[in-house]
């Protein structure tokens, strides 16, 4: 696993974050060193689709980039009427998610696609995971998007969204992104590196609110919300249509 040195530089200015080749190259050692409770995050979507699938139906994995929840979920299933559809519109994290595809020796493979959540089309869905996706998306889109994956979604049938949080008051913002910060040098990360990093996303992941990911699941039709993970800012939902 190559190390995450992107920002280890100094650079005079930093671009916005893109998910090219470069960062799949690093991809899996910068999202551990990067974001708390990963691993815990995607042993717990394979869990939790576990407890969920229905049969004969579609699960969906949005903004997959190599494919660690597909994979989570696909070994905890054995379920062969059940199809696991993951789309990124990256085209180096596609490639890259094929090729971890075919060293795994599935039964039953995961349909990689390549192109925009937006565009897809989902139906008779029992499982959707977004795992730190949607903040990437424009606030516009977030809504229309949930709508689309709670119609999708059959009675009983789950999205779990994971996420980094804005906290509510900018004292609490502002003390939570320091545990964050020291969680990340504790991984190795210099104060240069994180704050290049910083900005580097500042405009490209949005965080929301947990009062606004609370409204967005209520006004999309979801009846049951709730956090089932939490590590400083970074959080997922599991909502239940
Ligand atoms: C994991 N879920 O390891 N359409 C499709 N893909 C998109 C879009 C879009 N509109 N916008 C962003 N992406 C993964 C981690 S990473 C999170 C997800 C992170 C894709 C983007 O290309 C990237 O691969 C992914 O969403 C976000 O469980 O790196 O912090």
């Amino acid at each position: 696993m190559s190390k995450d040195t992107l920002f280890s530089a100094p650079q005079d200015s930093v671009k916005a974050f893109e998910f090219d080749q470069q960062v799949v190259e690093v991809f899996p050692d910068m999202i551990e060193r990067s974001v708390p409770g990963y691993k815990t995050i995607i042993q717990g979507i394979g869990e939790l689709a576990e407890k969920f699938v229905q049969l004969d139906t579609n699960i969906y994995d949005l903004g997959c980039s190599l494919g660690a929840a597909s994979f989570s979920i696909r070994q905890k299933l054995i379920e062969p009427s059940c199809k696991i559809i993951a789309i990124d519109n990256s085209k180096a994290m596609v490639e890259r998610c094929r090729l971890i595809q075919s060293s795994y020796n599935f039964d039953m493979s995961i349909e990689v696609i390549e192109g925009d959540i937006n565009e897809l089309t989902m139906e008779n869905a029992s499982i959707v995971v977004l795992n730190f996706t949607l903040q990437f998306l424009p606030i516009s889109e977030r809504l229309p998007l949930l709508k689309k994956i709670n119609q999708a979604l059959k009675p009983g049938g789950i999205l779990i969204l994971s996420e980094k949080l804005q906290m509510e008051t900018a004292e609490m913002d502002e003390a939570i992104i320091d545990l964050h910060h020291k969680f990340k040098k504790r991984n190795g990360y210099s104060d240069m590196e994180i704050a290049q990093k910083r900005a580097a996303l500042e405009n490209v992941l949005i965080p929301d609110t947990r009062e606004s990911h609370k409204k967005r699941f209520a006004d999309a039709g979801f009846n049951h919300y709730e956090t089932w993970f939490q590590h400083y800012n970074f959080v997922s939902f599991l909502a239940i249509k």
